[in-house]
């Protein structure tokens, strides 16, 4: 048996009521990393760069075994851009060429710049029209029930690459139970964490980093999936939140 282990961090009130969203985690692990992995969040939460916490809700759910599915993670690469213009200049090619229209980027992009502050969750936008297709509002869609297969493995296999931080680590797992979801085209996200100002854009090609995406200082995050124009809105939304997923690294090379 596994455990979801999932955490949510809100200023004011609640998230339900209308609590500013200050952070949350999703992990799932083996029953003796549940204590750890707890008392880890509660110190995220409370010591978040976007803010003191006021409402923590953890909640630890079991998962079967037989239900996990394994998804591979996308190969990593870098742009290191000059100025904010030339990394969203990348981040749209990169959204076109994973087949999004240019109107449904610009219109995606719209949606996310124009978030008054972080949602919870991320928006699910057409790739052909760029028009909203769920109806979760400031809430949106959280993926969850997802983590890394073997995290020690993980842990060297970024190390390698010199991206062993826990953004990209989280954001990888992400973006690659994301590219898996039927009806995903591809991905943009936006740290919501003030001081991280690298971004990416993924679907199940590649996962393109993309420094410099967002002004240093800003709080205003948020991810947009691109979905294509037939895709199941029911079941992509059942498949991101409640699909249990454990992702995998690909395999070694031979070391000379
Ligand atoms: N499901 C859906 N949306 C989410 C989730 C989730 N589980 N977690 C976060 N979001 C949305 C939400 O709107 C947040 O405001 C926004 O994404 C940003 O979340 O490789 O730190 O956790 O160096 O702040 C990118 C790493 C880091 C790039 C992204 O996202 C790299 C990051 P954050
Ligand atoms: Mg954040």
């Amino acid at each position: 048996m596994l455990y979801s282990v999932r955490m949510r961090a809100a200023q004011g009130a609640a998230h339900e009521d209308g609590g500013r969203h200050i952070s949350g985690a999703e992990r799932l692990v083996k029953q003796s990393q549940i204590g750890t992995i707890v008392q880890d969040m509660l110190g995220r939460a409370f010591s978040h760069t976007r803010g003191q916490a006021d409402y923590i809700n953890i909640s630890v759910e079991a998962v079967l075994r037989e239900s996990i599915r394994r998804v591979p993670l996308p190969p990593v690469s870098t742009f290191a851009a000059r100025n904010i213009a030339a990394s969203r200049n990348a981040a749209c090619a990169a959204l076109v060429s994973a087949g999004v229209t240019a109107q449904a980027v610009e219109n995606g992009l719209k949606h996310l710049l124009e978030l008054q502050d972080s949602m919870r969750g991320a928006m699910l936008i057409c790739s052909e029209t760029g028009k909203r297709r769920d109806t979760t509002g400031m809430r949106g869609i959280r993926v969850s029930r997802m983590d890394i297969d073997n995290e020690g493995a993980f842990n060297c296999w970024l190390e390698q690459q010199g991206l062993n931080n826990v953004h990209t680590r989280e954001a990888l797992v992400l973006a690659a139970k994301v590219a898996s979801a039927p009806g995903i085209v591809a991905e943009i996200c936006l740290s919501d964490d003030p001081e991280y100002t690298t971004g990416y854009v993924a679907s199940a090609q590649g996962y393109l980093r993309l420094t410099n995406l967002k002004p240093y200082g800003s709080p205003r995050g948020g991810r947009v999936f691109f979905v294509s124009a037939d895709s199941d809105i029911t079941a992509l939304k059942a498949y991101l939140e409640k699909q249990p997923v454990l992702v995998t690294i690909p395999a070694r090379k031979e070391e000379d």
